[in-house]
């Protein structure tokens, strides 16, 4: 059967489109410099004899080696490690009743979008599953321009001025004179500073929890995290957080499994976006409004100004408004992901800021990253960044300028006249700033109303399951055993048990603390009323499907066919996928003798790299699997990571061997006949078998 290209299969010659008038043969073009001059030997420098120096006209060598010695560009200082998308949003109803932003102005209208997922700490080359926020940044290319929503996976921040935000990236980077450690914050500068900064401690119970090693950019969240204003045509203005709602709801995976995929395979989100894209499963996300008015503003127990502080949904509802679908992957990497440029000042007319200070420190930031890691002022006009709207004004030259306006008129005002006096300001359709009132005396101050730091933290931990609140407490442990100052880890216990003294409790044991923890003197009284909001727990919102998953099968020769059949069924009735690992690449033989190629080899497809695991052997196979240690630690992992396991009757071997035949439990499925693979699929809906919990760590 003729495969269908996949995108990136395909080559495009650059170039302003001339004819393709010579070729190498066939549709092969014929390589030329960059100025178009045909190539005639790209082995061989020029020399002056074949031993000897090399000419300095070889223009095509010193052309070619000039620019690869300029490949790269300063990579961002935060978010290095990021991976996009094309998509578009589209929207469900007219919401000119609250904003007069033209995306939102007429039903099933879909505006072209691109979105960058991230991690913050790491550099380019770090690995995909750290502990970390992952960006969130979607650029909608609006009729009315550019407007970028530059958020989060996570709705609060770790400060609340953007003035420290220097100080917290450096203290949550590599050790400047050490460099190490990579894409971690368990190290001692980074919970110094924490330890040192009690705004911080909401967010660290989020990035302390499951949240922070999300199963892939598909099953996550996003925020706007601060407030904005949506105004409307009359200038009315309404509180606005946004919000990202994956349609294949939350899951996060295992701290165990995330250090091990990260050997397995550091790209393993990006690659789960391009195969998810690449195979029509378009990601898809729904619009959330939180809409609230001055009246709730000041009436709610917390600034609503304070990036430290969300606002629970069970408080002021979220109204979905319309949908993010991802269906394109880039046609090149650098070109699309390296050189978009969010900018948090790309906002549209119906939208605006508030004056929260984190965000008013960011619109100075991210105009002015773009200037350095792209280059010049011109960043606009690479074809990402560029609006899709047509756009007008009288900026000119700089480097790399594209599009310089045509004409004479390039100042105003003018009397050239009509077209040829150029663009003009227009009042009614222009951008207008809520016209709020500012007064006050010109001060380096924190709002009193910012002073709470623990309340919400505590409201976030009460909101999990017994579960996540105890992967909440290894992972603080975790991290603080690698801080070598005895000082900084009771600093932070000191914070935690303004918090939750049990939480306190279980992570002092959980680093031999000893000695008694005062707790730390808070700026005002924490509250112990906030109720817990069931939305901030990912355990408490199950996703309820299977879909969009991966089941990863260890079959040998002699696999039965039968049930290797039915699995493939149920699983792809689920909208799940099958991959198969066997001794070799090259495949085994099926028990009706047919052969069938694997998708991995044992040891390159690891069970951390499935959603939940089959173990079909026959029994011959099976004697061979015992020998082998990837056999032993696949269903060993997947055992202790809490999957659902299939397995046949052959296979008890290998559980043996691997010591877990004595705990088998009603995650492990036997599959005895063909109709046991939708029961298998059905118990995978709840992804992990959470009660073994409790039997694998103890
Ligand atoms: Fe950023 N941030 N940030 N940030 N941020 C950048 O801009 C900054 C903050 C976020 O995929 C930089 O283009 C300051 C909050 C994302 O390209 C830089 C402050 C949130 C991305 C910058 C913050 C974010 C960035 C580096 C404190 C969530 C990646 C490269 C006031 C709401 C965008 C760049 C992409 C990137 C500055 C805090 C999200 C240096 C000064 C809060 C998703 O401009």
């Amino acid at each position: 059967m003729k495969q269908k290209k996949r995108q990136g299969e395909e080559r495009q010659v650059i170039g302003n489109g001339g004819e393709l008038h010579q070729t190498a043969g066939g549709d092969v073009p014929i390589l030329t410099t960059q100025q178009g001059a045909p190539v005639s030997d790209d082995q061989n420098s020029l020399k002056i004899g074949a031993r000897g120096p090399t000419a300095l006209e070889d223009f095509h060598l010193r052309e070619k080696i000039f620019h690869f010695d300029h490949e790269r560009i300063p990579e961002r200082v935060v978010h290095a490690r990021g991976y996009g998308a094309h998509g578009y949003f589209e929207n469900y109803q007219p919401l000119s009743d609250i904003t007069s932003a033209d995306l939102f102005q007429r039903t099933d209208e879909k505006t072209p979008a691109f979105v960058r997922f991230s991690t913050v700490a790491g550099n380019k080359g770090s690995a995909d599953l750290a502990r970390d926020v992952r960006g969130f940044a979607v650029k909608l290319y609006t009729k009315q321009g550019n407007w970028d929503i530059v958020g989060n996976n996570m709705p609060v921040f770790f400060i609340q001025d953007a003035i420290k935000f220097p100080d917290l990236i450096h203290a949550a980077k590599a050790e400047p004179n050490s460099d190490f450690p990579q894409a971690q914050t368990a190290h001692d500068n980074f919970w110094d500073f924490i330890s040192l900064t009690p705004e911080s401690m909401h967010m660290i119970m989020w990035i302390m929890s499951d949240r922070a090693i999300p199963r892939s950019f598909r099953f996550m969240e996003g925020f706007g995290v601060h407030t904005f204003r949506l105004l409307t045509a009359e200038g009315k203005s309404t509180f606005v957080k946004f919000h990202w709602k994956p349609k294949l709801g939350m899951q996060s995976v295992v701290w165990n499994e995330a250090v091990k995929i990260n050997g397995a395979d550091p790209d393993f989100h990006r690659r789960d976006l391009w195969n998810a894209i690449q195979s029509g499963n378009f990601p898809e996300w729904e619009l959330g409004l939180q809409l609230f008015d001055e009246a709730f503003a000041d009436s709610f127990e917390f600034d609503v100004l304070d990036a430290t502080k969300l606002i629970p949904e069970e408080q002021v509802p979220i109204r979905r408004v319309g949908r993010l679908v991802l269906d394109r992957c880039v046609d090149n990497f650098f070109a699309e992901t390296e050189q978009v440029a969010f900018c948090t000042n790309n906002i549209v007319p119906g939208v605006d800021f508030s004056n929260d200070p984190l965000l008013q420190g960011r619109n100075f930031s991210y105009l002015d990253t773009q200037v350095k890691r792209l280059g010049g002022p011109n960043f606009t006009h690479i074809p990402v960044n560029a609006p899709k709207c047509p756009f007008q004004n009288f900026q000119q030259d700089g480097h790399m300028a594209m599009v310089n306006p045509k004409g004479r008129a390039n100042y105003e005002p003018n009397s050239w006249g009509g077209v040829a006096g150029g663009p003009r300001e227009s009042h009614e359709i222009g951008f207008k700033s809520f016209p709020g009132e500012e007064k006050g005396r010109k001060v380096r101050e924190r709002s009193e109303t910012f002073a709470d730091h623990y309340s919400q933290a505590r409201m976030f931990y009460a909101s999990q399951t017994k579960v996540e609140q105890g992967h909440i407490a290894a992972a603080i442990v975790f991290e603080l055993s690698k801080v070598q100052s005895a000082a900084i880890r009771v600093r932070v216990v000191s914070h935690l048990l303004d918090i939750d003294t049990k939480l306190a409790d279980s992570v002092a044991t959980g680093l031999g603390i000893r000695e008694t923890v005062k707790a730390a003197t808070p700026a005002i009284e924490p509250r112990k009323d906030l109720k817990p909001s069931k939305a901030l727990s990912i355990m408490r919102n199950p996703p309820q499907t299977f879909a969009g998953r991966k089941v990863g099968a260890l079959v040998t020769d002699g696999v039965d066919r039968s049930l290797l059949d039915a699995l493939k069924k149920a699983l792809q009735g689920e909208g799940a996928t099958l991959e198969l690992i066997a001794p070799t690449v090259g495949g085994v033989e099926l028990s009706d003798g047919t052969r069938i190629e694997a998708d991995q080899k044992i040891g390159g497809g690891p069970s951390v790299l499935y959603d939940a695991v089959a173990v079909l052997p026959s029994e011959e196979g099976t004697k061979l699997l015992i020998k082998n240690a990837a056999a032993r630690d696949f269903v060993s992992d997947a055992f202790a990571h809490l999957k659902f396991i299939a397995y046949v009757s052959a296979a008890m071997p290998l559980f043996a061997k691997a010591g877990i035949a004595g705990d088998l439990d009603n995650g492990c499925i036997h599959l005895t006949q063909a109709k046991d693979a939708a029961a298998f699929v059905a118990a995978c809906r709840n992804v992990r078998q959470w009660e073994r919990e409790k039997v694998v760590t103890s």
